[in-house]
């Protein structure tokens, strides 16, 4: 069985099933799987619902409800399989659809998942997609959605676009469709609809320009140096996405220019990007990132269905709404960095760490973090810790660190969940991005634990062989 005999079985499933809850993470590319997953089932007119869950773990577990439906676990399950079977699903009744390391379970439980076929680089969105098109061709237009969570669950960001079968299949797709446009030399920079240009550069450190990143009064100066008209007539500032092609392509190669001026390496200055050419301009709605963002804004401050709601059409209410939280989210987050580098964090030899209280929700401390990371020692993975507002007892454990780090060997997934089974608590997540909860009493002696984990991954000598 290939991966795609996986995806038929799993359609033909589902096309079956009689009555279906959906299962499923709350950051964009868990709302962007529910998104696809509830749309094709409701086209398909079986009666469906949707939970969402920020992490499934023993104290979430309850969330999932015992009734005779059929569970669709979404973005998440692979590596909980352990708990489905404590809270007594049977193998008839539950799918997963996940991109995560499956953990080792007495039950098996049926399963569609890319990472064991060697798809490193889909999302579960991807994933659902698949299904979602093997139910109904019809299903095209949900391409666009899964390029959302995909680029969401930074699929894109390595390889400066999507590839693989999420390029080849699901952008192909869309482009069909036409609700996506591909810009296969684009800036590689974050806001392009929303952000004035000159803040998009600043607030850019990939590739890092000196003199632009970290330094907004800089990239303006940049600008009007090659006489890059940055105002409209009203004062209004324009946005990377407004300017003419000519005008683009003068401030590509004079970012160029400054990059080799640097000596720095030019390769990730540009990267492909998509676009939603059927969404209002100068909106986060406007292309894969900043509408990622915009879920995960919604699901980080606990309204993942109105996210999904967004997916599904809604310009009403509830995108007022989810532009609301935007903001707020983007506010604390900035409030969280500042707190990071203004306390300072703790260096081990293999890892930076700190404890930031109940300060900050721990839905964004992740995010912060991996902020953080950018204006920090880059070569050390971060390691942020908070408290947990539902119990006392337990800590959040979030881990980011990046591209580099992960080539020399560094798996944060590994680390984290290695060190924290010890305590009976669950760990997840990617080689660069990780969290994990754990007893409180616990934190001192877990980060020791994670910097040896973490230096023997380096190739250290472990403490047994020296
Ligand atoms: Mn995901």
């Amino acid at each position: 069985m290939g991966f795609y005999d996986d995806v038929k079985a799993a359609a033909e499933t589902i096309a079956a099933a009689g009555n279906i809850t959906i299962i499923s993470h709350i950051d964009a590319d868990g709302i962007a799987s529910e998104a696809i997953l509830s749309q094709a089932i409701g086209r398909a007119e079986i009666p469906h619902r949707s939970v969402f869950i920020r992490q499934l773990e023993p104290l979430t577990m309850p969330q999932v409800p015992l009734d005779t439906s059929f569970k669709i676990f979404a973005d998440l399950g692979a590596g909980q399989q352990n708990l489905l079977e404590e809270r007594g699903f049977s193998q008839h009744e539950v799918l997963i659809v996940d991109h995560h390391v499956s953990q080792p379970c007495t039950r098996q439980y049926r399963q569609v998942n890319c990472l064991p076929y060697g798809h490193g680089k889909m999302s579960a969105a991807g994933v659902s997609y698949l299904i979602a098109k093997a139910m109904d061709t019809a299903n095209t237009d949900l391409a666009k959605t899964a390029i959302i969570g995909n680029v969401g669950d930074m699929m894109a960001r390595e390889t400066c676009g999507l590839v693989g079968p999420v390029r080849d299949i699901i952008v192909e797709d869309a482009v069909l469709h036409r609700n996506v446009e591909v810009h296969r030399r684009d800036l590689n920079c974050y806001g392009t609809a929303t952000r004035p240009l000159y803040l998009s550069l600043a607030y850019n450190d990939d590739p890092f320009i000196r003199g632009i990143s970290n330094n907004p009064e800089g990239a303006k100066q940049f600008l009007r140096r090659h006489g890059i008209r940055q105002q409209t007539k009203d004062g209004r500032w324009l946005v990377w996405e407004e300017y003419p092609p000519d005008d683009q392509k003068t401030i590509i190669s004079a970012l160029a220019q400054q990059l080799i001026a640097n000596g720095e390496p030019v390769d990730r200055l540009l990267a492909e990007t998509y676009s939603f050419p059927d969404e209002p301009v100068r909106t986060p709605l406007r292309n894969a990132q900043e509408y990622a963002t915009l879920l995960n804004a919604c699901g980080r401050w606990a309204r993942p269905h109105v996210g999904s709601a967004i997916l599904k059409g809604d310009r009403g209410s509830q995108y007022r709404e989810a532009e609301h939280m935007l903001n707020n989210h983007r506010a604390v987050i900035r409030d969280l960095l500042g707190y990071i580098l203004d306390t300072g964090v703790t260096e081990l030899e293999w890892l930076q760490y700190i404890h930031v209280g109940a300060k900050y929700p721990d839905t964004i401390v992740g995010i912060g973090a991996g902020m953080a990371l950018s204006k920090l020692n880059s070569a050390k993975p971060i390691l942020v810790m908070c408290s947990v507002p539902e119990d006392p007892n337990l800590t959040k454990v979030s881990m980011r660190t990046t591209e580099r780090v992960v080539a020399r060997g560094i798996d944060l997934q590994q680390a984290i969940s290695d060190a924290s089974t010890a305590y009976g608590g669950g760990g997840g997540g990617h080689r660069i991005a990780a969290g994990a909860f754990i007893p409180k009493i616990a934190e001192q002696e877990f980060v020791i634990r994670v910097n040896r984990l973490l230096g023997e991954q380096a190739g250290a000598p472990g403490p047994d062989h020296r």
